[in-house]
């Protein structure tokens, strides 16, 4: 929830006093449909208070974008509008894609160009509908075209039941609402319940880079032939806003730190979404532990760590208790496996207990523009002096706490079983004849539009224009079809894959966050070097496989490989791999993919099409 909504009804609470009824909280809601409305424009911001402005592309000219809130098993019914100017280039075209929501028996409404639909062309609209199914917890979204996520994303929540939500909506028709309509009465329950926890109320951080060079410069150095290696974000961004530099913090209409209000004594449910379009952080509160409840959508035993790793499109929902002298403590980011480069950021925002509040401003509500209600916030342009301890990056080890983490409702039995098939990705960074970089997997980059001529495959499917899987026997190559350029798969196979790392002998291993659309996986094993499927296919390390959707690939280097036979080798040699499972019970066409986008665009993606025949029968 953003920091909006939630000043909105604290104003509410305010204005409507303690007379109004509150509602059932305890009788599930009735689902209901919820109607968003996205235009796509372009504006010039300036997020960190520097000298510097750039055009980007906004969602109804926020950074980060509206929250998206609803109840599991809503109807979400989104209407994204290109309103950018047009240019001979594909570069204003968008799509939006809903990250980590499956889209059972949806997968046109995913959003991922080429495969699910096209690139919304300017001037015109796309409208992505699909019902929440079977799953609760932090999501967000966030463009899935070049390096527009940079600033088009924003918080996605799903509220399991009526009383996980803070926002009761007391909806006059009982049918459906305007999600964005602000008549509409907002309380606070007494007292939240997310799966077995409870807590007083909720807090979402979004964090996300900002690089001063704009966006399609950038991306045009990534994919060209004068590519080295990717620059550090100028500023990392805690809900859209930071300082680049806390002595030049006297610019102009500066919004300063992103500051986090919060009672003493109480629990709150921190939602941390990891929206980075290329760093791994570290995320820490000072003086304040964090219990780890939810990863991705699952509820996890509880597990308390000082500090989270939050690769690009993780989410985490922690507990904090605020049992601290009241002060401001600093909310903080640095950069994790990052090779030699500097870690500290200025990612840093402010976790500010009420007594300084009240202090600092009288909390008077003011309408917008659009007649919104908002509280006048003290803006905070010196970052708090207490700040959390981090790991020293030689502390850092693969695969993190991710091994003592355990499902809250066991283990899905699934996971024991043997596989249906094993496919291996092999991922390969390559500089081609004419200078660029490519990642190859199983050597193939992945480019848009490369599997269905500029058409998206689904539609191919829907209307039988396309070939059905089948006539080539994908053994040989990994379960990939060259004819359709992508790997299919059979309706409720259940398919181990094998994310496999390389390096250049001597040179640096590189972590890539994979994710998985249409499915949340299980990742069952991992390890050091090479995959070998004869000797470790039958490997099992990971006791407690919690269902998640994005799966880090950790450098996990086997020095041995270095060497064969007093030679140096100068071929790719396995640096570590993950094996994920995922239950191809999701007819669609789905994207796999590492989220360090720059890495995404380089061809660290393939496309899965699963079932298409049976989508083409439900026609
Ligand atoms: C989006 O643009 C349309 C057309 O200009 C306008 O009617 C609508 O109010 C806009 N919606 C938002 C949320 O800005
Ligand atoms: C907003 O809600 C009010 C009261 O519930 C309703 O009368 C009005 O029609 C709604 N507006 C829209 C645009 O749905
Ligand atoms: C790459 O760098 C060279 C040398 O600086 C320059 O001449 C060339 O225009 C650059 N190419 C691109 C595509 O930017
Ligand atoms: C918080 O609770 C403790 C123990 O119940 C109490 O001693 C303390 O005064 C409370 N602090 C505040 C700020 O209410
Ligand atoms: C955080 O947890 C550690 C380990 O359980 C404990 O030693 C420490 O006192 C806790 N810190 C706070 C601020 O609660
Ligand atoms: C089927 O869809 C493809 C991809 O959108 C399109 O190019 C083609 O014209 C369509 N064919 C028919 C017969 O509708
Ligand atoms: C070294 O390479 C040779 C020829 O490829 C091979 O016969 C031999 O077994 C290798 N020795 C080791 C220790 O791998
Ligand atoms: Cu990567």
């Amino acid at each position: 929830m953003t920091r909006l909504i939630r000043l909105v009804h604290l104003v509410c609470l305010a204005l409507l006093a303690n007379n109004v009824v509150r509602a059932e909280s305890t009788v599930q809601s009735n689902p209901i449909t919820r109607y968003y409305e996205f235009n796509v424009t372009q504006q010039s911001i300036n997020p960190d208070c520097s000298d510097h402005t750039s055009p980007v592309f906004l969602i109804n000219q926020q950074m980060p974008g509206p929250a998206i809130v609803a109840n599991q098993g809503d109807t979400l019914h989104i209407r994204i509008r290109n309103q950018l100017s047009e240019v001979p280039t594909h570069h204003h075209n968008v799509a939006i894609h809903f990250h980590g929501i499956r889209q059972y028996g949806s997968s046109e409404a995913d959003g991922v160009p080429y495969l699910t639909q096209l690139p919304i062309r300017p001037g015109e609209e796309f409208v992505h509908e699909f019902r929440i199914v079977n799953q609760a917890g932090t999501f967000f979204y966030h463009a899935h075209v070049g390096l527009q996520e940079e600033t088009v994303f924003g918080p996605f929540i799903v509220y399991e039941s009526q009383e996980a939500n803070p926002e009761v909506l007391i909806n006059p028709t009982g049918k459906e609402i305007v999600a964005s309509n602000h008549s509409i009465s907002r309380f606070t329950p007494p007292v939240l319940r997310g799966g077995p926890f409870e807590y007083d109320d909720e807090r979402t951080l979004i964090l996300s880079e900002w690089w001063h060079r704009p966006h399609l410069e950038f991306e045009k150095f990534i994919m060209g032939p004068n590519f080295t290696f990717l620059p550090e974000a100028d500023s990392i961004l805690i809900n859209g806003h930071t300082l680049h530099s806390s002595r030049r913090a006297t610019v102009a209409k500066c919004g300063g730190y992103e500051v986090i209000p919060v009672q003493p004594n109480k629990t709150y449910r921190i939602r941390v979404i990891g929206a980075t379009t290329f760093r791994t952080l570290g995320f820490g509160i000072a003086n304040h532990n964090l219990t780890i409840i939810e990863v991705d959508g699952e509820m996890i035993k509880p597990y308390t760590v000082s500090q989270l790793e939050v690769a690009p499109g993780q989410r985490f929902s922690v507990l904090l208790h605020t049992d601290q002298m009241p002060e401001d403590y600093a909310i903080q980011v640095v950069r994790r496996w990052s090779d030699n480069v500097e870690r500290v950021t200025n990612g840093l925002a402010v976790l500010h207990y009420p007594q300084l509040l009240s202090r600092l401003s009288k909390t008077i509500p003011e309408a917008n523009s659009r007649g919104i209600l908002r509280l006048k916030k003290p803006v905070m342009l010196e970052a708090p002096s207490i700040r959390p301890k981090f790991e020293k990056a030689a502390q850092e080890s693969p695969y993190w706490i991710w091994n003592n983490l355990e499902p809250f409702y066991g283990v899905d039995p699934v996971v024991r079983k043997p596989a249906s098939r094993t496919i291996k990705l092999r991922s390969v960074e390559r500089r081609l004849p004419d200078g660029t970089s490519r990642f190859q997997v199983n050597g193939v980059a992945y480019s848009e539009g490369m599997s269905s001529n500029q058409q998206p495959i689904l539609h191919g499917i829907l209307n039988n224009t396309r070939m059905l899987p089948g006539r080539y026997d994908t053994s040989k190559s990994n379960g990939y079809d060259p004819n359709l350029r992508t790997y299919p798969l059979k309706h409720f196979e259940i398919v181990d894959i094998v994310i496999q790392n390389t390096h250049m002998a001597f040179e640096p291993c590189r972590s890539h966050p994979w994710h998985t659309h249409g499915h949340s996986h299980w990742e069952i094993a991992n390890g050091q070097g090479e995959y070998d499927e004869e000797r470790d296919g039958d490997i099992r390390n990971i006791e407690h496989p919690i269902q998640k959707d994005i799966t880090m690939n950790y450098p996990n280097v086997d020095p041995s490989l270095f060497m064969n036979n007093g030679t140096k080798v100068t071929t790719p040699v396995g640096c570590g791999w993950s094996k994920i499972r995922i239950v191809a019970d999701n007819p669609g066409v789905w994207a796999v993919h590492c989220h360090n986008t720059p890495h995404m665009l380089m061809g660290m993606m393939v496309a899965l099409e699963e079932a298409p025949e049976l989508i083409r029968k439900i026609q």
